[in-house]
């Protein structure tokens, strides 16, 4: 519990003081003579929107669905409150599951029971909840669990795709703060029978004619999660919520970080030969000091399948666009809604699944198409095969035994943007520890096999 004294003051004023309206309204230039006082002063009365929900906050029982023949699978969370670093070398007061933002990834398969359990740990400075978008059932099953009490509810994944969940608050009061503070996360529902094998459009030229080359690539693909949201932060660090309603955000994050996958020393040292020489504008998390928090780059090979598990769980839209490459197909639930489209439009709360094939060597930044999105920090760097001719130097110092078809063989990739494996997944080659992680939670992916490249990159050899 790393708040101060006074933070927990101001918090637990804000969280449970006596009205929705303060906590909504403090801090924030919104015209409330314009509003109709009558009509908050009723909501405050009624004691914010509980009763808006008049079944709200009713009990589960997990027994039916436990003994209904379907695979249970269980997610576990717990509500903590922790402080994370943000850009620039400052901290925030951050609300997650389980120590890390965004919250852990569930994966289940379409017809999968999943009971869903939050515990909130007694120190803790508010209680939680949790609204799972994968779920159809009464929003009175979503809880509000306080401080040192555990609660469950259970659902079957009826729908595939990928779905948002995300923090409730206190029976919906400071659920903007809690979301935007960090609690959220996805749950990937896989189709019953699989995914399908992706079609990209290509074209050839044969007996002086040009003509449709269709490619085909098998369903089984190399998989990432991309989680778009915003900060709306107080200079000490602090939700503002003056800023939440003005849409004036202080930061846009991806996977919780502003410019988390971009280059670092080491690929500044491997590409330029100078670990001081940038090789992108904003290297905000460059050295290995940063541990966990060290940007790093998404690796996948050419001609391979790669999907994309997107959500935008934030408060702004998504203009979803990889510069130098078209995204051959774009899937909500489980239909196809375009493809070989350039960008892909997700608003609040919307998820989608992009499969593509990068076709050519090089780096490519997924960002926001919304240029405000990209300077704060939706820039997200894929680098597909051997762009810069790094094989034989990588041999040569012996970090890899062999030319490799992508830099994730020497380096892997970023634990957070890493899903659960599924019925249709590429394993990895490697996975290094990177993400909005408490310490606890970073050791847990050490002790589980993910690669601490902080600690390994200085016992490498040398690279010629
Ligand atoms: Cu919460």
């Amino acid at each position: 519990m790393l708040f101060t004294i006074a933070a927990v003051a101001v918090m637990g004023a804000t969280l449970f003081g006596s009205t929705y309206t303060q906590t909504q309204i403090s801090g924030q230039s919104l015209d409330v003579s314009k509003m109709n006082a009558d009509v908050i002063e009723q909501i405050h009365q009624m004691g914010g929107l509980q009763l808006v929900m008049p079944e709200a906050f009713a009990e589960t029982d997990c027994g039916a669905l436990a003994d209904s023949g379907r695979k249970v699978v269980e997610f576990n969370l717990t509500g903590e409150s922790v402080t994370l670093p943000i850009m620039g070398g400052k901290t925030y007061n951050a609300m997650t599951f389980s120590g890390q933002v965004p919250g852990p990834t569930l994966r289940v398969t379409q017809g999968d029971v999943v009971k869903m359990t939050l515990t909130i740990p007694a120190g803790e400075v508010t209680g939680h909840g949790n609204d799972m978008h994968a779920s159809q059932m009464s929003a009175s099953n979503f809880e509000s669990v306080n401080p040192g009490e555990t609660s469950q509810y259970c659902y079957i994944a009826q729908s595939a795709g990928t779905f948002k969940y995300h923090c409730s608050g206190v029976k919906l009061i400071g659920m903007d703060q809690h979301v935007l503070s960090g609690m959220y996360g996805i749950a990937i529902v896989d189709p019953i029978d699989g995914y399908n094998k992706l079609m990209v459009e290509k074209t050839a030229v044969s007996n002086g004619k040009v003509t449709l080359d269709r490619q085909f690539y098998d369903a089984d693909a190399l998989e990432f999660t991309l989680q778009y949201n915003q900060l709306y932060l107080t200079p000490e660090g602090n939700y503002d919520a003056g800023k939440m309603f003005g849409h004036q955000n202080t930061a846009t994050v991806v996977n919780g970080m502003q410019f988390g996958y971009v280059p670092n020393m080491v690929h500044n040292l491997l590409v330029k030969g100078d670990a001081n020489k940038n090789i992108f504008v904003a290297q905000p998390w460059n050295g290995l000091e940063h541990k966990q928090y060290q940007s790093q780059l998404l690796f996948v090979e050419n001609d391979q399948h790669v999907r994309l598990f997107v959500e935008n769980q934030g408060n702004e839209p998504v203009f979803f666009h990889i510069v130098g490459e078209i995204l051959d197909r774009v899937t909500q639930g489980n239909r196809v809604q375009s493809a070989a489209t350039e960008t892909w439009l997700l608003g609040g709360s919307q998820g989608m699944i992009v499969d593509l094939v990068f076709d050519e060597p090089g780096a490519y930044a997924a960002v926001n198409h919304d240029y405000a999105a990209i300077y704060t920090g939706a820039a997200t760097v894929f680098v597909a095969g051997d762009p810069f001719g790094l094989n034989p130097r990588l041999v040569d110092a012996g970090v890899i035994p062999a030319p490799v078809p992508s830099y994730a063989y020497a380096l892997g990739n970023p634990s957070d943007a890493v899903p659960p494996m599924g019925m249709n997944s590429i394993a990895h080659p490697a996975v290094n520890v990177h993400g909005l992680y408490t310490d606890e939670v970073a050791s847990a992916k050490i002790a589980s096999g993910a690669l601490p490249l902080w600690e390994i990159v200085p016992t490498l050899p040398p690279i010629p």
